[in-house]
């Protein structure tokens, strides 16, 4: 199988899981661009938005806000890339969660705990 998160699905390639269910999984991103910085994935493999059922889709969103509270992130962007020019690297459709680095504490919001 050549889909990298397809691997990281069946477990095949680790990583460092925040949520997981039968339709969707939430995982630290490898490179992150601050702390907590959180890929989440539909378990469908689909390398655009448009390729996805909607139920998965509204179960992203869902757990989005599930990640964004066990950061405890009060700022942060939900962001989702589709195509080349538009900054998608990995062909299988995924979510950031990237919380803002907090002006007291730095980049040290912590792991998300879920
Ligand atoms: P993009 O939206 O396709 O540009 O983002 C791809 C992200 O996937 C990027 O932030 C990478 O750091 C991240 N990533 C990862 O977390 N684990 C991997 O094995 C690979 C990429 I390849």
């Amino acid at each position: 199988m050549a889909c990298i998160f397809c691997r990281i699905i069946k477990g095949e390639l680790p990583s460092f899981k925040i949520f997981e269910s039968d339709k969707t999984l939430a995982f630290l991103d490898i490179n992150p661009l601050s702390h907590g910085h959180t890929l989440i994935i539909p378990k469908h493999h689909g390398v655009s938005l448009t390729d996805i059922p909607d139920d998965s889709l509204t179960e992203v969103l869902s757990v989005a806000k599930k990640v964004a509270l066990a950061v405890k992130a009060e700022n942060w962007n939900l962001l989702q890339n589709n195509g080349r020019l538009a900054h998608q690297e990995v062909d299988h459709v995924h979510f950031h969660v990237i919380p803002k680095p907090n002006e007291k504490e730095g980049l040290g919001v912590g792991w998300p705990q879920m």
